[in-house]
């Protein structure tokens, strides 16, 4: 067994739940949020057999798209009398950012 773990854009996390729901596959969604962006997102996990790891992939992967996202950085520390004018940054924010890990014991009580 293998346990999925997907990073994905807030907006795309509950069709993909439903995808996954759909093909029987069973899904929790975490609400959490980029270290970078500091943006909420969310992480949906499952837990599939070695066999259907592929299937689950494709699933995210139909139903997550990538982003482009605008960042304003940080102004930096500035001294007296000097000027700073911040520009929008964009970032591209892929589709889905995914972990596939062993698991090395599965219960349902
Ligand atoms: P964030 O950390 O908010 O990152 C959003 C996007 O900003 C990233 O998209 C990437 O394009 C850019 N980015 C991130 N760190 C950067 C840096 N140090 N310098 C320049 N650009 C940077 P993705 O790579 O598609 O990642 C989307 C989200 O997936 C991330 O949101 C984070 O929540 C998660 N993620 C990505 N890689 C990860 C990893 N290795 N471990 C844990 N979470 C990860």
């Amino acid at each position: 067994m293998k346990l999925v773990m997907a990073i994905v854009h807030g907006d795309d996390a509950d069709m993909l739940v439903e995808a996954l729901l759909r093909k029987e596959f069973r899904a929790t969604k975490l609400a959490s949020s980029g270290g970078f962006l500091r943006r909420s997102n969310a992480t949906v996990i499952l837990g599939v057999d070695d066999d259907q790891v592929d299937a689950a992939l494709q699933i995210v992967k139909d139903n997550c798209t990538s982003r482009t996202e605008v960042v304003n950085p940080m102004p930096p520390i500035m001294e007296p009398g000097e000027f700073y004018l911040p520009y929008p940054v964009e970032v591209q924010v892929g589709g889905a950012t995914v972990f596939v890990l062993p698991v090395d014991r599965f219960e349902r009580f």
